[in-house]
């Protein structure tokens, strides 16, 4: 790994001669390789390329970046601030280089001095700050912003250590901490200048002012200081670079310097270490919110420094003063975890502006736009009222002031009604009082949306029914999308050519262009060549499976992936049902006439979920049967991929003939993997849930396989009372697999045993997401994918057809959708 990766010498004349975008970038590169590594041609390791080449593509980005920024400052232009907990970034290296048009040079320039591209790229660790899919779209809407000109800063959390590394041993989770920083990070660049004072804790008390009025002051306060990176975001085949900037949390110099003169020395250090505790580390949980004090923390710690470095941006103009701040801001706020942002704008105006309420209110409404990405109500966010007092004292008084005024307009509208003032209420009353993160976060936008059709229907209708009536028009939907730049252009370089031979290379700007494949998907030596390049991904895949499960799969088997987050509402243990099924009529009929499959699943469960975990080690142990069966005879694989990440999302994604999609309906808000899936040919096996819904409009009933209970049908069934035994004493099959699984034949001997669990979950444990009744459904829906798979032109129709009618899911769509709809933001061209 750090062995030295020494130049292979070319004699000059065995050298092709180097294009100039080439020999430029080598200069660069060997620049680097001395001046900042220290090294030379002979001692150079792979990491050392790997910076040095990094570094010389990032200089390229800053000029760029230079005149992004001189655009935006001297059109004093309205811009978009997207703020989120969350980016899943994963590698950046083959996506700048292909986004600055640089990848054929680079390869080129790399080559000629003996290294290879692919060795030098691999080097990179992923940028995983973030947990599943509301990270990586974070990720893929900073790509469209700058791909479409829109003036646009990402704030977000310079964590230490992002989401764990994930290991598996004898089939359990292990989590490891995900050091991705240890050997720098050459796209980052440091901003001192920017640094942000932050004050926590403390007490309010109240003062006159100057004329007399009340004032609150807040005293007594610790403060740290957050400080700044940024990383620049090339659009593709344009000029502009926006940024995003994430805050590291760092102690003050003088951090309670009376304790220390006090003599309090380990105090003081102590205590200066807790400052540098708040952007330490990513939360790996994707649900539920367990109320941590540091979460809390880090929540304003981070949407502190943002507001702040907004502020101080709008006002380095002169021209600029809080009468046009809402003209020139717009903010986004990325679910309900920057949410806190609504208040401290508030505090600001009120206390350091010292505006009045009405005003400030004004503003503040103006400003501020929330995206909701879940209904589960485990997920929404609610923060007890003495932690909130605690670290936010002036805070917790102006929810207070909000929820009087949202309680007055209430009253307006429902005069009398206590009821809607306490489900509208900012403040959940009964048992523990609580903040609720949602209410405040719809109060305080002047737009909120969903993230696919179902779940904004859903969200007005069930989630925020009083709320869509108060404020008519504030709940619009915007259906995710995906950027088509990574998810095929980069990810898929077979396909993409093959696209380019069709239909030119117009398509990753403008993703509806795959239409005109459509003309292709009954021609056989097209059908031929989609699916060459689908088993060439297939073999590329294996390896990777060889490397990392030890077990051989054969590209002529159907690659039927799940790769997602572990959670229970989106049923691994459904697909695992499936399994055990198939397992079990195989085993009784060794003959059976059975299309081979290579089941995939990759996932991270939260380390605090048990029943996620039980989940993976249950299919982990399945797999362990199933993989050395003689019986099976090869007709099954079962493989479980260790440390899902987006770097390993684009190696599986290209190789993928079948995409589970299979939560309970209403549960998933949207999913964006089903998009990238189809986006690559691979065909859905879903339910009516989230965007699965709009998939199927865009492919046609034809080219994807539904099944299972609908939105109303789980609301029935639920309303008559679910009773998963029922299904169980229905049904032999189910019967035999839930059984086979609760016993120990998986994990002979273990204690305690885990696959028990699973099934008791769903049996004596009520089974909430209704896996068993839509296990039926879901094994016909299988047996139509086997008889389509066995169909081989009719396949390959249907895979063509998938790529060729999912441009609407381009995240550049998404994203014009909210520079319309919600920011009214301009493209502005950088010279
Ligand atoms: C409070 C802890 C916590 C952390 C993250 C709660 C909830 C979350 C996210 C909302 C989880 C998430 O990633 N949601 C997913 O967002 C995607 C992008 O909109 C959707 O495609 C997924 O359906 C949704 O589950």
């Amino acid at each position: 790994m750090s062995a030295p990766s020494p130049a292979k010498s070319k004699s000059k004349s065995a050298r092709k001669a180097l294009s100039p975008e080439a020999a430029n970038l080598q200069r660069s590169i060997l620049h680097y390789l001395k001046y900042k590594m220290g090294r030379d041609l002979e001692s150079a390791t792979r990491r050392d390329w790997w910076i040095a080449t990094a570094t010389a593509i990032r200089d390229r980005m800053i000029e760029r970046g230079l005149d992004t920024y001189k655009a935006h400052r001297v059109g004093n232009v309205r811009r978009l601030y997207y703020l989120s907990l969350e980016y899943l970034i994963g590698r950046l290296m083959l996506n700048n280089l292909i986004n600055l048009g640089l990848h054929e040079p680079l390869v080129e320039a790399l080559a000629d001095v003996g290294q290879d591209f692919e060795v030098v790229r691999a080097q990179e660790e992923d940028m995983g700050l973030g947990n599943g899919g509301l990270g990586r779209l974070a990720a893929c809407y900073l790509d469209s912003l700058s791909t479409m000109d829109l003036p646009a800063v990402g704030y977000g959390i310079h964590y230490e250590f992002g989401l764990f590394r994930q290991e598996f041993v004898n089939g359990h989770q292990v989590e490891h901490p995900d050091n991705w920083l240890i050997y720098g990070a050459p796209w980052e660049l440091v901003r001192p200048e920017f640094t942000q004072p932050v004050r926590l804790f403390g007490r309010c008390e109240q003062i006159f002012d100057d004329r007399g009025n009340f004032q609150w002051r807040w005293v007594d306060t610790k403060t740290i200081l957050g400080f700044p990176f940024d990383i620049p975001v090339v659009g593709y085949g344009t000029k502009t670079v926006n940024i995003l900037r994430l805050w590291a949390s760092k102690a003050t110099e003088d951090f309670d310097l009376k304790t220390f003169n006090d003599g309090g020395y380990i105090e003081a250090v102590r205590e200066k270490a807790y400052g540098e505790t708040i952007s330490k580390v990513l939360y790996p949980n994707d649900k539920t919110e367990n109320g941590k004090e540091l979460r809390l923390v880090q929540q304003y710690f981070f949407v502190t420094c943002s507001l702040r470095d907004i502020i101080r941006r709008h006002f380095s103009n002169p021209a600029n003063g809080w009468d046009n701040f809402a003209d020139k801001v717009a903010i986004q706020l990325n679910d309900t975890h920057p949410a806190l942002a609504v208040v401290e704008l508030m505090r600001i105006l009120l206390d350091e502006e010292g505006m009045a309420f009405e005003r400030a209110w004004g503003i503040v409404t103006q400003v501020f736009a929330y995206t909701n990405h879940t209904l589960l109500p485990e997920a929404l966010e609610r923060w007890s009222v003495p932690l909130f007092q605690r670290v936010l004292p002036r805070h917790l008084l102006i929810v207070y002031q909000i929820n009087d005024h949202l309680m007055a307009l209430c009253e307006a509208k429902w005069p009398g009604d206590n009821e809607k003032k306490r489900v509208i209420s900012l403040i959940e009353e009964g048992g523990p009082r609580a903040v609720r993160m949602a209410n405040l976060s719809v109060v305080g936008s002047f737009a909120v949306n969903g993230v696919a059709e179902l779940h904004t229907r859903l969200l007005r209708a069930q989630l925020f029914p009083e709320f869509d009536a108060l404020y008519p028009g504030k709940f619009i939907n915007v259906t995710n999308g995906i950027t088509p730049r990574r998810w095929l252009r980069a990810c898929n370089p077979r396909l993409s050519a093959l696209i380019n031979s069709k239909i030119g290379d117009a398509w990753p700007r403008d993703l509806d262009q795959l239409k005109k494949l459509e003309k292709w998907a009954d021609d056989p030596k097209f059908q031929d060549e989609f699916m060459a390049i689908k088993r060439l991904n297939k073999l590329d895949l294996a390896a990777i499976i060889k490397r990392d499960c030890g077990v051989d799969v054969s590209p002529d088997a159907l690659f039927d992936v799940q790769i997602k987050r572990l959670h229970e509402y989106k049923r691994q243990h459904l697909n695992l049902l499936h399994i055990l099924a198939l397992y079990r009529r195989l085993v009784q009929n060794p003959d059976l006439d059975l299309v081979p499959r290579v089941f995939v699943f990759a996932a991270k469960a939260a380390p605090g979920y048990d029943l996620a975990k039980a989940i993976i080690k249950s299919i982990n142990a399945v797999a362990a049967r199933v993989n050395h069966d003689p019986r099976v005879n090869g007709k099954l694989k079962v493989v479980f991929l260790p440390n899902y990440r987006v770097s390993l999302a684009s190696r599986i994604i290209p190789a993928a003939d079948l995409s589970e999609q299979i939560s309970t309906a209403g549960k998933e808000a949207s999913g964006t993997g089903n998009m990238k899936l189809a986006l690559n040919g691979a065909l859905t096996i879903g339910t009516l849930d989230g965007a699965n819904v709009e998939i199927k409009e865009e492919v046609g009933d034809d080219n994807i396989f539904i099944f299972g209970l609908t939105v109303e049908e789980v609301q029935a069934l639920r309303a008559r009372g679910y009773n998963p035994w029922d299904y169980y004493h229905a049904d032999e099959e189910l019967r035999a697999v839930l059984d086979w699984l609760g016993s120990d034949y998986f994990v002979p001997g273990e204690s305690p045993n885990l696959p028990a669990m699973v099934r008791a979950s769903l049996l004596e444990g009520g089974d909430p997401y209704l896996a068993l009744a839509d296990f039926r459904a879901y094994c016909d829906a299988q047996a139509r994918v086997d008889a389509a798979y066995r169909d081989r032109r009719r396949w390959a129709r249907m895979a063509i057809l998938n790529t060729a009618r999912v441009g609407k899911f381009s995240s550049d769509r998404s994203i014009g959708e909210y520079a319309d709809k919600i920011w009214k933001l301009k493209p502005v061209t950088v010279a």
